[in-house]
């Protein structure tokens, strides 16, 4: 065995490169995506967008810095050791530099073999988090262009396709259309979550609904509605996804998967843990433990 030669190659595991932030208490983002994709025997390598103190949803007076230079200097770094990823999984950014530097990294970091999901994180209930803006929301489009997989919540999928969560929900052939315009961006599979058509909503459900460019397949996963203040479900459902497809799984079959990995995690925090409010308890589910 010769651990001298310095070679970054992984003959044995995928390596995935997750571009998300580092929100230290809160399960979500990178501290969702390492545990989950890790647990798929795939090596994971990070790069934070930026460092906070609690993820953004819940909390008062967090802490956060902007890592945009950091990025920057970490990737220059690794262009000179010529390291490189098989997969791209890219969550909560800020700002629109931050899209140029994943173009970047689309472009320059991946091996042949590359794959790339966006999760265009940017809103929910309708509306863009605080600190997103219409700009970022159009660049984010060029981001979903270059990825293989998007998973954009309603309220995502409205912004991205020009369209109102009505329009998408409740109009006959709504969702279709939104695949519609969601693969003229130039992506090929896409997963739009929170879904709630009117029928969903007399029966109180909500799911999940998938479908890859020129085929009428689709994948849809209803879950009784949930009535409660859970945050991390979207990164929780990405990243096993990530996982999935990462090491070679299907891709209809892996939104079930995922689907029901963040259903089980959802009703653990429902049932076992009530004061999980701050993030999903997925971890007794990595190894299927019930
Ligand atoms: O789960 C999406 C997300 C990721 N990162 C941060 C957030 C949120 C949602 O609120 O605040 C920092």
């Amino acid at each position: 065995m010769n651990f001298d030669k310095k070679t970054y190659e992984n003959p044995i595991q995928k390596r995935v490169l997750a571009v998300n932030d580092l929100s230290c208490f809160g399960k979500c983002s990178l501290t969702v995506a390492f545990p989950i994709i890790s647990a798929e025997d795939v090596e994971v390598v990070t790069l934070p967008t930026a460092l906070l103190s609690t993820h953004t949803g819940g909390f008062e007076g967090y802490h956060v810095r902007v890592l945009t230079e950091d990025m920057r200097a970490i990737l220059a770094h690794w262009r000179r050791e010529g390291i490189k990823f098989d997969g791209l999984y890219t969550g909560y950014m800020c700002g629109t530099e931050q899209i140029d530097i994943a173009l970047e990294i689309a472009a320059d970091f991946l091996t042949d073999d590359r794959f790339i999901l966006v999760d265009p994180v940017m809103g929910d209930g309708g509306r863009l988090y605080p600190a997103f803006t219409a700009e970022y929301a159009r660049r984010m489009r060029e981001l979903c262009a270059a990825a293989d997989v998007i998973t954009p919540n309603i309220t995502e999928a409205a912004f991205l396709t020009d369209m109102t969560v009505d329009e998408i929900e409740i109009a006959d052939g709504g969702i279709d259309i939104c695949f519609e315009r969601l693969f003229a961006l130039g992506c090929r599979k896409a997963v739009i979550t929170g879904v709630q058509t009117p029928e969903m909503r007399v029966k109180s459900q909500i799911g999940y609904v998938g479908a890859e460019q020129g085929s009428d397949a689709r994948v849809v996963e209803v879950y009784p509605y949930v009535d409660a203040f859970l945050h991390g479900c979207g990164d929780v459902f990405a990243s096993k996804l990530c996982a999935c497809l990462t090491s070679g799984g299907e891709f209809l079959p892996s939104v079930s998967v995922a689907a029901q990995f963040t259903e089980n995690s959802i009703l653990r925090a429902v049932d076992v843990h009530p004061a999980h409010w701050y993030g999903l308890p997925f971890e007794a589910e990595l190894y299927g433990e019930s």
